[in-house]
């Protein structure tokens, strides 16, 4: 009766929260990227970053065309390269804007040679640091990972998903930068439709029925 129950779940598409998409970079499907060059990773091989990620000192869009779903949770390792001037450094402020369909939802400045971070409560709660100021690679300044969680958004269903990362004003690839890789997709799990439990009582009575036998 269970495995019975299970299989008309799964039927009616009541599965728990199924994994849309993961783009890491090393020569899988992607999305349209703009901007952006895929690199080698040097030092943050040794991260969880693989072999390559995406890289780019200014901006960089990623588009997943006609996504299906009504809501995502976006999820992705983030490298910040380089020479990173937080507020009070020079010249700073270095701040990162990401974008979901035209919406920021994440606006951290980060300081890895100069200023301070500032991170708001908001962006801190979807931020984790994942390892400190060393040198790792790419020019001789500090380089810093962490992972974000933007947790679960809205999505028109049937429409393109774009996500976008800028960071205005920096001084070049050589200077500093950021890269994005382990990207993930998660559809939240669908509600259970209202017929459900009616279906439900109907395999109970049928179990009934089987053990009056
Ligand atoms: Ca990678
Ligand atoms: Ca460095």
């Amino acid at each position: 009766m269970i495995k019975l129950i299970s299989a008309a779940a799964l039927s009616l598409g009541l599965a728990v929260s199924a994994q849309a998409a993961t783009v890491d970079f090393e020569g899988g499907a992607t999305p349209v990227i703009v901007g952006g060059l895929s690199t080698p990773t040097e030092g943050y091989s040794a991260r969880g970053f693989g072999a390559t990620f995406l890289r780019s000192s200014n901006a960089l869009q990623l588009t997943f065309v006609n996504f299906a779903a009504s809501a995502v949770s976006i999820a992705f390792d983030l490298a910040i390269i380089d020479s990173w001037d937080g507020i009070g450094g020079s010249p700073g402020p270095d701040q990162l804007h990401v974008s979901v369909n035209g919406t920021e939802v994440l606006s951290p400045v980060f300081a890895n040679a100069s200023g301070i971070d500032q991170i708001s409560a908001a962006d801190a709660g979807k931020i984790t640091e994942t390892f400190g100021a060393a040198n790792i690679g790419f020019s001789f300044w500090n380089d810093r990972s962490f992972h974000v969680n933007l947790g679960t958004l809205s999505h028109v269903a049937g429409t393109d998903l774009v996500i976008f990362f800028s960071l205005p004003g920096a001084q070049g690839l050589t200077d500093e930068s950021f890269a994005v890789d382990n990207i993930t997709l998660n559809v939240p799990a669908v509600p259970v439709p209202a017929s459900l439990p009616l279906l439900l009582a109907g395999f109970g009575a049928l179990g009934m029925l089987r053990r009056r036998r």
